[in-house]
């Protein structure tokens, strides 16, 4: 059990109010701990020691805020197994997930920001008798809120680039899974960053979410999270031009043509609809098959999926662990009830698994694959988040890119086919902000990462991150 507490300016500090949220393990529901439920006093407090570090620290150069990353990046890595299991208790996710993805992208995050900012160049613009050059400069304190289904990857991308491009920082991380931003808070300590470099404040999205977003000496906020919330913070940011960057959900498509390589593609088909639970903006809700191919598609499919083995998240061999809260497990499993109501066939899944105890009260749910849905209704069109996927049949490369882009969301889309040429018409005409051809969550750091329509505002990743935590500035000179 650990009593959380925010890390403002180099000091752990309660809550001014002296409340606190009950943190769960969704797993089991036992207690894990505290966590403050800050409030707009704290924020204050923690905007304030960032602004009184913002000076000496954006005059840092590159090199030393490079070296203040890779500290960082050690420490994480020295403590892997502590961070895994910490991450796997607090959000509900297999162990090996967070061993093997969550945690090493958290140390990836900072070593590939520490040596990105070495790489920095700008443009010079030149003419007869005059010069521009671009200057990019840190604008100031960043406010960075983040969700929970991958809690330390996705805060750690958003807090690696805002110090090494010489912002200071304040983390709003999410409530329900505060635990290893709360541990990283302690290794900023113990490698002694200089105090309100980063602060991390925890709490509710409503009250310290809100104070930070709408503070006016926060110019910029990074934002992972809801569409929903994602339009309360641009109506919070607006009196203040904040700059935003907005990643936000997604009802991603796979569209399987019936040349698709099966034999090769299924397992990474099945760990794309299912990693973590179904809970990253990234996965597969939506699966195309082209009609050929789709009854053996289903099959096996199908045959793959019930094989997962769903249960305690601390057994290495677990694939499928605890949905992240108990609201979030009835959402989805509200889903559930309305495909069936809407006559779908659940060909597995959706059902809460039988567990020994302690897993018997935890937030499990079997992994589901429907059929039989109509495009229209909401279990296609809106965004679910855990571990439902449906699957439908098409018959020509025009149809199923209109069936695929008619939602409002934009995120990833994934292609699968052996046709070269096929591959990039499909891949071009798709209105996602990243598209996958024969594989899936094959990342590389510099690549523009980010959506469009209601899956977001913005790119990050490599220099797009660095663009976005820095302001640009051009330099005009006549000789
Ligand atoms: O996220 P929220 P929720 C989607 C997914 C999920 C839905 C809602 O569909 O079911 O969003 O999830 C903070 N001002 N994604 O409600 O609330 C909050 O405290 C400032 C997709 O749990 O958006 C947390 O730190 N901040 C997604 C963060 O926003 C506010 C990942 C995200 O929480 C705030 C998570 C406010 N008014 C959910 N209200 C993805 N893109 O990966 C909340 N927050």
């Amino acid at each position: 059990m650990v009593d959380l507490q925010n890390f403002i300016n180099g000091q752990f500090q309660a809550p001014l109010d002296g409340t606190y949220l009950e943190n769960r393990n969704p797993a089991t529901r036992e207690s894990l701990g505290a966590v403050p439920d800050s409030k707009a006093e704290d924020i204050e407090r923690a905007v304030t020691a960032a602004q009184a570090a913002f000076p000496a620290w954006s005059a840092t150069s590159p090199e030393q805020r490079a070296g203040w990353l890779h500290k960082i990046a050690n420490s994480i890595e020295a403590n892997l197994e502590e961070f895994a299991a910490l991450e796997s208790q607090d959000q509900g996710k297999p162990i090996s997930v967070a061993r093997t993805v969550d945690i090493p992208r958290v140390v990836a995050n900072f070593r590939f920001f520490a040596g990105a900012i070495l790489h920095e160049a700008s443009e010079s613009h030149h003419r007869p008798g005059s010069i521009n050059y671009t200057y990019r400069k840190p604008i100031g304190v960043a406010g960075l809120i983040s969700p929970w289904n991958l809690p330390l990857y996705l805060l750690t991308w958003k807090i690696a680039p805002a110090l090494a491009t010489g912002n200071t920082a304040v983390c709003k991380p999410s409530e329900w899974t505060s635990l290893t931003a709360f541990r990283l808070s302690q290794i900023m300590a113990d490698i002694d960053l200089p105090p309100g470099v980063c602060n991390l404040v925890f709490g509710t999205g409503p009250h310290a979410g809100a104070a930070l977003t709408g503070h006016p000496d926060v110019p910029l906020i990074s934002f992972t999270g809801g569409t929903a919330t994602a339009q309360a913070i641009m109506s919070a940011s607006a009196p203040h031009f904040k700059k935003l960057s907005l990643e936000l959900g997604g009802k991603n498509p796979a569209l399987i043509f019936d040349d698709a390589d099966l034999d090769r593609h299924l397992p990474t088909l099945v760990r794309a609809s299912f990693a973590n639970q179904g809970e990253i903006c990234l996965c597969n809700s939506r699966i195309y098959v082209q009609r050929a191919l789709y009854a053996e598609f289903v099959e096996r499919f199908v045959a793959a999926v019930r094989l997962l083995k769903v249960g305690d998240p601390s057994d290495p061999l677990t694939q499928i662990g605890a949905l992240v809260s108990e609201p979030h497990w009835q959402k989805v499993r509200r889903y559930v009830a309305l495909a069936k109501e809407l006559g779908a066939t659940v060909h597995c899944g959706g059902d809460v698994p039988e567990l020994q105890p302690p897993f018997d009260r935890g937030f499990f749910l079997n992994p589901c694959v429907f059929t039989g849905l109509e495009d229209s209704c909401p279990v296609i069109q809106e965004e679910i988040f855990g571990p439902v996927v449906t699957i439908s049949p098409f018959d020509n490369e025009s149809e199923v890119i209109q069936r695929a882009n008619n939602v409002r969301y934009g995120l990833a889309a994934s292609v699968w086919t052996q046709d070269l040429s096929r591959a990039h018409r499909v891949a071009q005409a798709l209105q996602s902000g990243i598209v996958w051809v024969n594989t899936w969550m094959n990342r590389d750091l510099r690549t523009p990462f980010g959506g469009m329509k209601a899956s977001g505002m913005g790119r990050e990743g490599g220099h797009y991150s660095l663009d976005f935590y820095s302001e640009t500035q051009n330099i005009c000179i006549e000789f």
